[in-house]
């Protein structure tokens, strides 16, 4: 594959009605992650947050990967020197699942292709994962001395339980993405070709429904990892309260009584 032109821009940002894709975009490297991407991705997020239109944001690779990970190009360290002593770990994948997780509106992740090392667990950090049936999903850091990051070690037993999570972190394995969505990894596997209109056409209806009530399923099912029965309750309680003082709970309502298709208000 030739070398990708220096000027080309990292990140693919295509605006669509409702929603936005993100496209990482370096094919020649398998859309692993340089700091000009980290940057770009960042800003790319921060910009969709802030258009109150958007209301579903698309994580997506160009050519036949979706990410795979760190750039081990910018890793090589000399004797004596810690390559992770200058990882990117603090400066951008961590703040990027933090975000990814507490973002108000679904994201949804398109595993074209192969989600490798931080790719991987970048796609699991997103709300739904789609993946084509050629996609696969690989805990590569075994395979160079390292651990699972970018939440890995976290969603890994919560997603498919210790025995899997133990298995695909220390064997390094490739997950086919039928096994993927068997496993409960992901939401869903489906035909190579389809993943495009696939994923349209759950953005576009993320974009339809009620957008705040979306951003507290998020909330709720984010804490519910760390919460006993107990304080869940009382969340769902305050979350509900908060839900249900939105006018898209009466307009919910109204349409419902009223054998219509609510029209909800979008994000404030
Ligand atoms: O340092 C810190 O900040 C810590 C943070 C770490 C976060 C991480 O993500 S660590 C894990 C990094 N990722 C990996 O270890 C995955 C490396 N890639 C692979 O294992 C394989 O490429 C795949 C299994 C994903 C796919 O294999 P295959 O055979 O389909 O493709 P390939 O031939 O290996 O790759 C194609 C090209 O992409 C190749 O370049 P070339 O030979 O055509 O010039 C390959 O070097 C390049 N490439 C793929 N992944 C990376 C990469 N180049 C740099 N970094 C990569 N991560």
């Amino acid at each position: 594959m030739p070398e990708q032109a220096a000027n080309e821009p990292t990140i693919l940002i295509t605006k669509r009605e409702g929603y936005r894709v993100l496209a990482f975009n370096r094919p020649d490297r398998l859309n692993a992650f340089n700091e000009t991407m980290h940057h770009a991705l960042r800003d790319a997020i921060d910009d969709a947050e802030a258009d109150k239109e958007c209301r579903a944001l698309v994580l997506a690779g160009t050519g036949r990967a979706f990410c795979t990970g760190q750039d081990l190009n910018d890793r090589l360290a000399e004797p004596g020197e810690n390559a992770v002593s200058r990882s990117t770990l603090e400066k951008f994948y961590n703040p990027l699942v933090r975000k990814l997780r507490t973002l108000p509106l679904p994201v949804v992740a398109a595993v074209n292709g192969v989600a490798a090392g931080a790719g991987a667990n970048i796609a699991l950090a997103c709300d739904i994962v789609i993946a084509a049936r050629s996609a696969s999903f690989v805990q590569a850091f075994a395979r160079i001395g390292l651990i699972p990051d970018s939440g890995g070690t976290w969603s890994l037993p919560r997603l498919v339980g210790q025995a899997r999570a133990r298995g695909l972190a220390l064997l390094a394995d490739p997950l086919s993405a039928e096994d993927a969505e068997k496993w409960g990894l992901i939401w869903k596997v489906v035909d190579d070709g389809a993943l495009e209109d696939e994923v349209d056409a759950i953005c576009r209806r993320c974009a339809r429904m009620p957008a705040h009530g979306l951003a507290l399923i998020k909330r709720a099912l984010d804490a519910s990892a760390d919460n006993s029965l107990d304080r869940q309750l009382d969340l769902e309680r305050d979350l509900q309260r908060e839900a249900s003082a939105d006018p898209d709970y009466q307009e919910g309502i109204r349409a419902f009584l009223e054998k219509r298709k609510p029209n909800f208000s979008g994000r404030k």
